[in-house]
């Protein structure tokens, strides 16, 4: 921060007592009585409350400061001063105060529906709650970071625009491409398998669109994916960076964002206990053991939302499910050696019910297997020629993984909606703001 402005967050630290400090931000809150303004600034660290007294402050200042309405940014300078009262135990004394842009009335106020905020979305970023979750989200992100370059992984760019679907076409995104037909991106998957023969482990941070035609508390058309791919790596292998990765990006999070963390409802020593290794459990006995807890679930069917729940209960940390039959999974998966009728994947589930975080596979490296299953899929061949060329040049063994980011915050922060997670969600019935 310029030199002269201290962030609210080091004041409330303490050491500023009965000192000069001056802070700029916005209104939070406002009241005045008679020669008397209190008002609460907020900045990106914290809230602060200032008093405004008449004869304190030049007369223009104290007229500002009783005119000016919520959300006005402000700057203020005066003497720190210790107060119980005060919420964060100190107050700021004005001795000046200038409005640096005034603000109309705010529109979102108390009595307010969910429509109301969405609408208002570009506004009600603003809030407290929003705030301190992309600070955990950004907080995630730094340690999956930090823990991809630990780990020998290189960061890639792969494109958003495609020729080709990776997850199936319900969920695809179509657009008009210069006279062609072009897909968003589903996956980076295909694109980051191209580019491990060179690099061996990538990864990459994209959104990933996918045009999901139902009302649920867990799919968004547009999220951040964040996709690895590693050459020379099995499915188990596979599973075990996926944990570390998760973990990393927990604890990094609980580390970071204590208080926030608090203030959503989650207690961040629930998340530093979340450290390797995770359950894993086969699909079989995934199947056992919803059938042991009283789901009517067979074989060969696709785990639900309250399939997700049941197998989770009980389990603190999350729970892999791993080689899923094949009719239920993607057609680029491997074949599993032991068990033809299933493919060499797995999928994360998160604790407490919050369902799917994760999927990954081993790929199938057998050209011919992936021609197949793609014309079973009544898939044209020709979009996927690069992808099958892979297979033809020096192909080996490997897997890799795709995390839902908004799916694990909204787990980090206990969100029953994961529209919270992301700043500007799109769903199937918004796009505004
Ligand atoms: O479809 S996935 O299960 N798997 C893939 O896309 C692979 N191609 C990834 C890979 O191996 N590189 O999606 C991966 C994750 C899934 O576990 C969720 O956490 C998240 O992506 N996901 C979503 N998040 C939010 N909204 C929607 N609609 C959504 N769909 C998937």
């Amino acid at each position: 921060m310029d030199g002269r402005y201290v962030h609210i967050g080091r004041l409330l630290a303490g050491g500023f007592e009965d000192g000069e400090a001056a802070i700029r931000g916005w209104i939070y809150r406002t009241r005045s009585s008679g020669k008397l303004c209190f008002v609460t600034v907020r900045d990106s660290t914290g809230v602060l409350q200032v008093t405004v007294a008449r004869g304190s402050v030049p007369d223009a200042d104290f007229e500002g400061a009783k005119r000016a309405l919520i959300e006005s940014s402000v700057q203020c300078s005066g003497t720190v001063v210790k107060d119980e009262r005060a919420p964060g135990g100190f107050e700021l004394r004005a001795a000046s105060f200038t409005v640096l842009g005034g603000s109309d009335n705010f529109p979102i106020t108390e009595y307010r529906s969910e429509e109301h905020l969405l609408n208002y979305r570009h506004l009600w970023i603003r809030s407290q709650e929003l705030t301190r979750i992309m600070k955990v989200k950004s907080s995630a992100l730094a340690a999956a970071r930090e823990w991809f370059s630990q780990n020998d992984f290189y960061e890639v760019t792969p494109p958003i625009i495609t020729s080709n679907s990776c997850e199936g076409g319900s969920t695809l995104f179509e657009l008009k491409y210069f006279g062609e037909r072009a897909y968003l991106s589903q996956s980076a998957q295909l694109y980051l398998e191209a580019m491990m023969y060179s690099l061996e482990r990538v990864f990459a941070l994209t959104p990933s669109f996918r045009a999901e035609k139902s009302r649920t508390t867990r799919h968004l058309a547009e999220y951040w994916h964040l996709e690895g791919e590693e050459a020379f790596v099995g499915n188990q292998e596979n599973m075990t960076l996926q944990e570390e990765l998760v973990s990393a990006m927990v604890t990094g999070a609980a580390r970071r964002n204590p208080e926030e963390l608090r203030a959503l409802g989650r207690d961040p020593s629930e998340l530093l206990g979340m450290v390797p290794p995770f359950k894993r459990l086969s699909y079989g006995e995934a199947v056992k053991r919803l059938r042991d807890r009283g789901a009517a679930f067979e074989w060969g069917m696709d785990p639900g939302t309250n399939e997700e729940r049941l197998l989770v209960e009980g389990e603190e940390k999350p729970v892999f499910i791993y080689n899923y039959p094949k009719e239920i999974k993607a057609f680029y998966m491997r074949e599993n050696p032991d068990d033809p009728r299933t493919y060499l994947c797995a999928d994360l589930l998160g604790p407490e019910g919050y369902g799917e975080i994760i999927g990954g596979s081993e790929r199938e490296t057998d050209g011919d297997r992936l021609v197949e299953r793609l014309k079973a899929q009544g898939s044209p061949l020709e979009p996927y020629q690069w992808y099958l060329d892979l297979r033809r040049f020096g192909s080996v063994q490997h897997s890799g993984f795709g995390l839902g980011i908004e799916r694990l915050l909204r787990w980090v922060c206990k969100q029953e909606h994961i529209r919270d997670t992301i700043p500007f969600p799109r769903t199937i019935n918004r796009v505004y703001p």
